[in-house]
């Protein structure tokens, strides 16, 4: 499938350069086109790696952040709030495992990803080492990062390989059901007590700036968007999602009565066609030292998600040696 992976005799080389030149025009005539690319058709090496490096890390964002707001539902306030968030937290599983099922048609293991993530050597999104203190920050991680967490892959079902981005058409629906929870939680809690309103307020304070980084670093320092841009992975650069992001995102904090901390926002009728909302500087010092493991929870995170997966390595076993049974009652009865 990819040939210039493989070990071709010499002789041969020069009809294998011909053909893989060959193979490329037709991969870039598909992306002219907007057609899909798909499993078995050929690919340059960069462009799977590219995809390989891109899903898993999404895939293991989704299973990492499972874990700030799994440690909420034994303490939903109610039966009803606790059902929702139950589903919300298996959706995010089941999003990790199409992601991890998708990234295994570009021809990597499963375990090699985990094994990857397990080491400290994969990256999964920064906004999951931080800590949900108190039942608003389950609110605002369902309406501020499930929101950038849209706003980000919208565009990816539109991403030019195919799973990836008929995966992402299943993973758009869900998360709008979570960020609508989550917005809901908080206009519950603002209808409240002065202190329910303090503690959203607190919570809106602590997320804001890390839901702006989840759209990664400035479109001038973003190694990989060239690339994923040329090749339609990404359709959407990094600064213009996290301002579309910030354009929705303020009339939503306005109606729900909180704040954003930003002496900075303001309205700016002249930038665009339309006007966009004016934001300030962005701690990048403190986004890379959260993706380079410094966070307040990084260790936390992949202590949970090792034990999480040593815990589970008995139904790993029992389901492995269930198919084998099968199989052999299979060929005995054949
Ligand atoms: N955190 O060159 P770029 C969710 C890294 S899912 C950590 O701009 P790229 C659902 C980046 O990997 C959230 N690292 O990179 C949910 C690269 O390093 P590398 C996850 C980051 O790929 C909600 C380096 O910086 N979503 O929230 C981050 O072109 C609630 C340079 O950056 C996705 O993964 C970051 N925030 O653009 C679940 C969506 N940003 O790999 C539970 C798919 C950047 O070269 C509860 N991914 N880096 O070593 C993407 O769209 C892109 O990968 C970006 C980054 C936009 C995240």
């Amino acid at each position: 499938m990819y040939t210039q992976a493989m070990d071709i005799p010499s002789g041969d080389r020069e009809a294998s350069e011909n053909s893989d030149a060959a193979y490329e025009a037709e991969f870039d005539a598909k992306l002219a086109r907007g057609d899909f690319i798909e499993p078995k058709d050929w690919m340059p090496e960069r462009y799977r790696k590219t995809l390989i490096r891109q899903i898993s890390q999404h895939a293991h964002s989704e299973i990492v952040g499972m874990l700030p707001e799994g440690g909420w539902i034994t303490r939903a306030p109610t039966l009803e709030r606790k059902c929702i968030l139950l589903a919300k937290v298996q959706d995010e599983a089941g999003h990790g495992m199409y992601l991890y099922s998708a990234a295994e048609t570009l021809g990597v293991s499963r375990d090699d990803l985990i094994e990857a993530l397990h080491s400290g050597k994969a990256k999964y999104s920064s906004i999951f080492n931080y800590p949900t203190k108190t039942w608003a920050d389950i609110g605002v991680v369902g309406w501020l990062v499930d929101g950038a967490a849209i706003m980000n892959q919208i565009p990816l079902t539109r991403c030019s390989y195919g799973p990836y981005a008929r995966a992402m058409v299943r993973v758009c629906k869900e998360e709008s059901f979570h960020q609508r929870q989550g917005y809901d939680l908080l206009l519950t809690l603002m209808k409240g007590s002065t202190d329910q309103r303090a503690m959203v307020q607190d919570a809106v304070n602590r997320w804001w700036w890390p839901s702006l980084m989840m759209f990664g670093p400035h479109d001038s320092e973003s190694t990989n968007s060239g690339d994923s841009m040329k090749w339609g992975i990404k359709r959407i650069s990094n600064d213009d999602l996290r301002q579309k992001f910030v354009d929705a995102t303020v009339p939503q904090a306005k109606l729900l009565g909180v704040t954003l901390p930003d002496p900075d926002l303001k309205w700016n009728p002249a930038r665009g066609e339309a006007g966009h909302w004016d934001f300030g500087p962005i701690d990048w010092s403190e986004f890379w030292s959260v993706v380079n493991g410094h966070g307040e929870c990084n260790a936390e995170r992949l202590a949970d998600r090792i034990k999480a997966w040593d815990d589970g390595a008995w139904v790993r076993e029992a389901a492995l040696a269930h198919t084998q049974k099968r199989r052999h009652r299979d060929c005995v009865a054949a």
